[in-house]
């Protein structure tokens, strides 16, 4: 079977799914495209696929099984609600939505149907090398994980457009999300300190330093860099009792000229996960055609966009901000287990 897909927003990250669903990957065929700019979405429109002029036209469209969502965060609580409403399985990207009330609304609509519809685009859940990072932690030979050191840097970003909330409530999402699944874990608390502040940023603030305080006791520093210039440097290591586990550095292309031998550095995080978003999608499309979502749940979306208030909160306060969640629903499977102190 060929699961027919829709993609919503067709800028960098919409194109580039649509070139791994429809040149990479097998088993799904985009069978329609939409964007507030439609110039934009007819350019990105492959062979054969209708470009709706409506997000809610494309999720009623018989000839749509499932809907990829590439638009803005903002737009993405409406969109996921209709998805549910019309009982399509749906891949939307990072964040889930932008507050807590509406990752409420989407978890009670998807709790409503019964069946896990929803997949978030946390893509570092199906890069190779963090999957044997939680092998390694998981085995609990090292003992129990005491401290992750996660380091996310941005080459640049979007002048003008990336603003000094999206260290915190764009990109710090995934650090959320990487550390909750890694240590089998649920953050408690946010604290945040800014550092003296990047030139390159202008009035970003830039970079900031995260501190996540873990339900089991054990904490998480976060770097964010988003204007660091030599490329996109993505690093972790999980401070157990009996060692210490890392992920590699990238195997990339060694390169020697007149400067000396260096390592080569991705550009960007299409470069550095593109196998990761691979996996994502092939996982998705399994799971998609069955009718269901797997992987990232809409439980993990609300974790992160928790993480990313109390964050916004922590920036203001300067204090520990909670993270106060809901009981967790049978749907997203038991409570988290968390090691004991
Ligand atoms: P982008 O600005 O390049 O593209 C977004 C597109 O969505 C634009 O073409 C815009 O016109 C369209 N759009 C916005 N709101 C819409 C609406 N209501 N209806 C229809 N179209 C709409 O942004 P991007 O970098 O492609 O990011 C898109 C999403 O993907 C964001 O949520 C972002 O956080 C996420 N993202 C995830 C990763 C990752 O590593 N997983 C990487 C980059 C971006
Ligand atoms: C971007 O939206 C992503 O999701 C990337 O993975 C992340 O590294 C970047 O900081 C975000 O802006």
């Amino acid at each position: 079977m060929t699961l027919q897909v829709g993609v919503i927003g067709t800028g960098m990250i919409g194109q580039d799914h649509i070139r791994r669903l429809t040149k990479t990957l097998s088993g799904a065929r985009i069978v329609g495209v939409t964007d507030i700019d439609q110039a934009r979405a007819a350019a990105a429109a492959p062979e054969g696929a209708e470009v709706f002029t409506t997000p809610t036209a494309l999720i009623a469209s018989k000839e749509v099984q499932a809907v990829v969502i590439c638009s803005w965060g903002p737009a993405h609580e409406e969109q996921l609600l209709a998805c549910i409403a019309a009982g399509k399985p749906v891949f939307c990207e990072k964040p889930l939505v932008t507050s807590e009330a509406a990752a409420l609304h989407v978890m009670e609509a998807e709790v409503t149907h019964g069946r896990r519809l929803v997949q978030v685009g946390f893509m570092r859940r199906f890069d190779a090398d963090y999957r044997r990072l939680k092998a390694v932690v998981d085995n609990g030979k090292l003992g129990a994980p005491l401290m992750f050191h996660s380091v996310h840097r941005n080459a640049s970003v979007p002048e003008g457009l990336y603003t000094s909330e999206m260290p915190l409530n764009d990109t710090l999402v995934h650090d959320a999300d990487i550390s909750r699944w890694l240590l089998s874990d649920e953050v408690a608390g946010v604290e945040v300190r800014v550092p003296r502040r990047s030139s390159r940023g202008g009035e970003l603030r830039d970079p900031v330093f995260v501190l996540l305080h873990m339900a089991s006791g054990a904490l998480v520093d976060v770097e964010i860099s988003v204007n660091i210039a030599y490329g996109y440097d993505i690093r972790g290591e999980v401070s157990c009792e009996a060692g210490v586990v890392a992920l590699p550095n990238r195997p990339a292309p060694m390169i020697s000229d007149a400067n000396g031998i260096r390592q080569a550095i991705p550009e960007d995080w299409r470069e550095r996960f593109i196998e990761a978003y691979d996996q994502e999608f092939r996982e998705w499309i399994v799971a998609a055609s069955r009718g269901t979502a797997t992987g990232p749940s809409t439980w993990d979306g609300y974790a992160a966009t928790l993480v990313a208030d109390a964050a916004l909160r922590a920036v203001a306060s300067g204090l520990l901000e909670p993270v106060n969640m809901v009981a967790k629903p049978a749907l997203y499977g038991p409570p988290t287990a968390i090691a004991a102190e």
